[in-house]
C-alpha cells in the first residue's frame, strides 16, 4: 500500500503541469478588477490566492475537497464505537484529495504517533511563563521554540532543489501536527488545572488522545474529532490561513508561518471570536442574575453592546451571506447530545434575535451566525469553562487546513507575495477627485 506521502508526490506530479500551463499560456486572463473600496477595505473580494483544500461559496458555506460538511463527515472512516471520523484520515483527504481507506487512515495515525513527541524544552519554555498569559500566547510561542526542529530549513541551509522543497515541508508539517494537541492539552493542564498534565496514551488516535490528555471523558473524543475537522480550512483569505501563507510564501519555514497564522487567529474579528461570544453571554447571564431572559432583554442586550460601537460576536463574516453551515453542523450535535442544556437555549435564542436586530442597525452585510457562535456552548457543557482557551482548541482545527495548504504551496512553487500598494493621493487622482501632477 502506498504511504500518504507517496500518494501525494503522485498527485503533486500530476497537478504541475496544470499551474504552469495556467500561467505560461494564460497569465494575461482577467479574473477580475480592483476597486477603492477594495484596496482601502481590507482586499474583500479580490480573487488572488489559488488553493485547491477548500471553498467556501457564500451562500453553501465550506467545502473540503469538494464535499460539504455533511458528506465529509460521512465519507470518512470513523473510530470504531465513535461517531465521528478519524481526523488523521482528514489530513489524509485535505493533502491528496482522496477519501483514505481505513488502512491509509491507519498509516496515518500511527506515523503521527511517531511523531508527538513534544521536545522537553516547548514544555520547559511554556512553564517559564506567567500563568496568566494568554493561552494563544503560549501556543504561537511553543510553534515558534520549535523552529529549530524544522527539516526544511536544514535541508534548505545545504541547498536543494526548488522541486524537492515540497517533501521536508511536508515533514515539518507532519510533525507539527502530530505535537499541536499534546502541546494544547499540556497548556491547558498547567494553566487551568493546577498543573496536572496527563501524559499522552499512544493507543488512541488524535481526538481520543487529545480527550484523554484534557482529561475530558467521552464523548468529548467526539466533540474533538468533529471540532478540529470543522475549524481546519476556510479556503485561503481568512487571516489565518492567509498569514501563514504569506509568511510560507518568503521560504519561511511552517513553524515561523503557523505561528503567525496563530496570531492572526488570536484577533477578536477571527478566532478570537468564540472566547468573546462566551464572555458575552456571561456578563448577560450575570447581569440578570443567571435567571432565563426574554427575548425582550436578549434584543436589549444586543442593542447595548451594538449602540456602545461594539460587534456581536459570532454573527456576521466577510465571505458567508447565510448562517454558517458549521454553526450547523454543531447546533446539530447540541441537539442530539444536550437538547435541555440552558446555555444551548440561550443559543438558540440568540440565534432567533440576532439577525432581526443586526438586520434593522443595518451595517453587517450578513446577519447570521458564523462558526465561533456555537462552539463554546459545546466545550461549556463538557466542562471546559475556561473560555480564553478557546482559540487553541481553534488553532488545532486550523492548522490541518493551513499546513496542508503550505505543503502544497510549496509543491506547486507559489510565488513570494507582494501585492502592489498605491497612496491615497493616487487612490484621489484616480477618483477623479485631483489632477494628477504635473512631471519636472
Ligand atoms: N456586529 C456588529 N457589527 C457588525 C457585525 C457584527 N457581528 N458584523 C459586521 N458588522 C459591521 C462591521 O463592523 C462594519 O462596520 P463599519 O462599516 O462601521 O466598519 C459593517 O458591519 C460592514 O461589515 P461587513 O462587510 O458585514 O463585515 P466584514 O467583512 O467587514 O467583517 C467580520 C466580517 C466577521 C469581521 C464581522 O462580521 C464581525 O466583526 N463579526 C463579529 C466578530 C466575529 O464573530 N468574528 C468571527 C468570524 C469567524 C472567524 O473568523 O472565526
Amino acid at each position: 500500500m502506498a504511504t500518504l506521502k507517496e500518494t501525494l508526490f503522485k498527485k503533486i506530479q500530476e497537478h504541475r503541469p496544470r499551474t504552469t500551463r495556467l500561467v505560461k499560456e494564460f497569465g494575461d486572463v482577467k479574473l477580475g478588477e480592483v476597486t477603492i473600496s477594495q484596496a482601502i477595505g481590507g482586499a474583500r473580494g479580490v480573487k488572488c490566492l489559488v488553493t485547491d483544500i477548500s471553498y467556501l461559496d457564500p451562500m453553501e458555506g465550506i467545502r473540503f475537497r469538494g464535499m460539504t460538511i455533511p458528506e465529509t463527515f460521512a465519507a470518512l472512516p470513523k473510530v470504531p464505537g465513535c461517531e465521528y471520523p478519524y481526523v488523521e484520515g482528514f489530513w489524509y483527504l485535505l493533502l491528496t484529495g482522496e477519501v483514505p481507506t481505513m488502512e491509509q487512515t491507519l498509516q496515518v495515525v500511527e506515523d503521527f504517533k511517531a511523531r508527538a513527541e513534544v521536545p522537553r524544552y516547548v514544555i520547559d519554555l511554556l512553564r517559564t511563563m506567567p500563568r496568566d498569559t494568554h493561552p494563544m500566547t503560549m501556543f504561537s510561542s511553543a510553534i515558534l521554540a520549535m523552529q529549530r526542529e524544522s527539516i526544511f530549513a536544514k535541508k534548505y541551509a545545504e541547498g536543494m532543489s526548488k522541486m524537492d522543497y515540497w517533501d521536508p515541508m511536508y515533514e515539518d508539517c507532519c510533525n507539527l501536527m502530530a505535537k499541536l494537541p499534546e502541546i494544547a492539552a499540556y497548556i491547558y493542564r498547567m494553566k487551568y488545572k493546577g498543573d496536572t498534565p496527563i501524559a499522552s496514551n499512544k493507543d488512541l488516535d488524535m481526538g481520543g488522545n487529545f480527550a484523554h490528555m484534557m482529561g475530558i471523558a467521552k464523548p468529548y473524543d467526539d466533540v474533538a474529532r468533529m471540532y478540529f475537522i470543522l475549524h481546519s480550512d476556510h479556503e485561503s483569505g481568512n487571516v489565518s490561513a492567509h498569514t501563514t501563507h504569506l509568511v510560507a510564501s518568503a521560504l519561511s519555514d511552517a513553524y515561523y508561518s503557523l505561528s503567525a497564522g496563530i496570531n492572526g487567529l488570536a484577533g477578536p474579528l477571527h478566532g478570537l471570536a468564540n472566547q468573546e461570544v462566551l464572555g458575552w453571554t456571561q456578563d448577560f447571564m450575570n447581569k440578570l442574575g443567571g435567571k432565563v431572559p426574554t427575548e425582550e432583554e436578549l434584543k436589549k442586550a444586543l442593542w447595548d453592546t451594538l449602540n456602545s460601537g461594539q460587534v456581536i460576536p459570532g454573527y456576521g463574516h466577510a465571505v458567508l451571506r447565510k448562517t454558517d453551515p458549521r454553526y450547523t453542523s454543531q447546533m446539530e450535535f447540541c441537539q442530539k447530545n444536550l437538547p435541555d442544556y440552558p446555555l444551548f437555549k440561550l443559543v438558540n435564542m440568540i440565534y432567533k434575535v440576532a439577525p432581526g436586530v443586526l438586520m434593522e442597525h443595518g451595517k453587517a452585510k450578513n446577519p447570521w451566525p458564523n462558526v465561533d457562535a456555537q462552539s463554546g456552548v459545546i466545550q461549556w457543557y463538557y466542562g471546559l469553562t475556561e473560555y480564553d482557551f478557546y482559540t487553541v482548541l481553534f488553532g488545532v482545527g486550523r492548522a490541518l487546513g493551513v499546513l496542508a495548504n503550505i505543503t502544497w504551496d510549496r509543491a506547486l512553487g507559489y510565488a513570494i507575495e507582494r501585492p502592489k500598494s498605491v497612496t491615497t493621493a493616487m487612490l484621489e487622482e484616480a477618483a477623479g477627485i485631483t489632477k494628477k501632477a504635473a512631471s519636472n
